[in-house]
């Protein structure tokens, strides 16, 4: 048991104490956790992304992030639920799941989820104040984070008024939060002593709410030659998730089954990136609680969260 240690699944906790999980992990089991300062948001909070890894040269890395919209509670929670398991049940783990360098970055935009917690709960985008509006002199705050990736950037799916919920910036990365992740991806941080392989083979973004696994593409409404291996993969961890209980959630590529949205990370991971299996998690609920999911819900959720994505690593391992 982490006696003395704060981080539990029935509450919703701050940033800085979910970047001292990171660091104790990485303390107390230096053999197989590594945290990276990957840089900082807008207001100056670090990122932080925990690397577990067995060390095995052959390993294929897989990254996973949460908290890129900031009212998306659960989203931040479900990612260190799986990083506790993870490394707290590694031995127990499949061969596929040990011989992973899983790269988690639980917070992707702190200055959103801290405002979130402390002014406005249903905030999404960062806290970037934008230039005011040339009639009114408003000052609107914020890009949403997952319109500003680079692959397809402004395509469809997003506004370009500063005040609006998708707004997705004045170019593709204008964000530090979505440049610091695409440097560290990339492997171009001095800082960063080993580097990552320039392909990931899975990426999983956890997001809320709805019940969703969605996959590329989301700019438009077509699907990449390879979709029937990301269908294979997300139908089966539909049927994982009904197994550890959970509801039925529904598969299919993010503009069709959804709406169609440039600029998100899971289109730009697999098209930039190279990660074959890229996937959008919306997790719990359905609507009944929407965005404010009660933290009795959190340790559920995150199962079907770890579920899901035990299934994708399967079937990246296997590809
Ligand atoms: N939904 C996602 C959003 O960013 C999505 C849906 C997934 C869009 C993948 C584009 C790509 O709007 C939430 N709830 O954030
Ligand atoms: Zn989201």
């Amino acid at each position: 048991d982490r006696s003395g240690f704060r981080l539990n699944w029935v509450a919703y906790h701050r940033t800085t104490v979910i970047w001292d999980f990171l660091e104790y992990f990485a303390k107390v089991y230096p053999s197989l956790c590594t945290v990276y300062n990957i840089g900082q948001s807008y207001e100056g909070r670090p990122i932080k992304v925990l690397k577990i890894s067995n060390g095995n040269p052959t390993n294929k890395p897989v990254w996973i992030d949460g908290g890129i919209h900031a009212r998306e509670w659960i989203s931040p929670a479900a990612v260190t639920y799986i990083i506790n398991h993870l490394v707290a049940k590694f031995e127990e783990e499949s061969d596929y799941i040990q011989n992973t360098d899983f790269y988690v970055a639980p917070v992707l935009n702190p200055d959103g989820y801290e405002y979130s917690h402390s002014s406005d709960r249903l905030w999404r985008k960062n806290r970037r104040p934008q230039q005011p509006d040339l009639v009114t002199g408003r000052v609107c705050y914020g890009i949403d984070l997952n319109r500003n990736f680079g692959y397809k950037w402004g395509y469809d799916g997003v506004s370009h008024n500063s005040c609006h919920d998708t707004f997705c910036g004045k170019g593709p990365f204008s964000e530090p939060e979505t440049r610091v992740m695409r440097d560290f991806i990339k492997g171009n941080l001095s800082q960063t002593l080993d580097r990552l392989p320039k392909k990931l083979a899975a990426y999983v973004s956890f997001h809320s709410y709805g019940q969703y696994i969605l996959y590329p593409w989301g700019y438009m409404k077509v699907v990449p030659p390879d979709y029937l291996d990301l269908k294979l993969a997300a139908d089966q961890a539909v049927e994982a998730i009904v197994r550890v209980g959970g509801p039925r959630y529904t598969a299919g590529s993010s503009a069709v089954t959804l709406y169609p949205a440039a600029g998100g990370s899971d289109d730009w991971a697999k098209a930039a990136i190279g990660a074959k299996y890229s996937y959008t998690i919306e997790l719990g609920d359905n609507g009944r609680y929407g965005f404010l999911l009660p933290s009795k819900l959190i340790k559920q959720t995150s199962k079907e969260a770890l579920a899901a994505l035990r299934v994708i690593v399967e079937a990246a391992y296997l590809k």
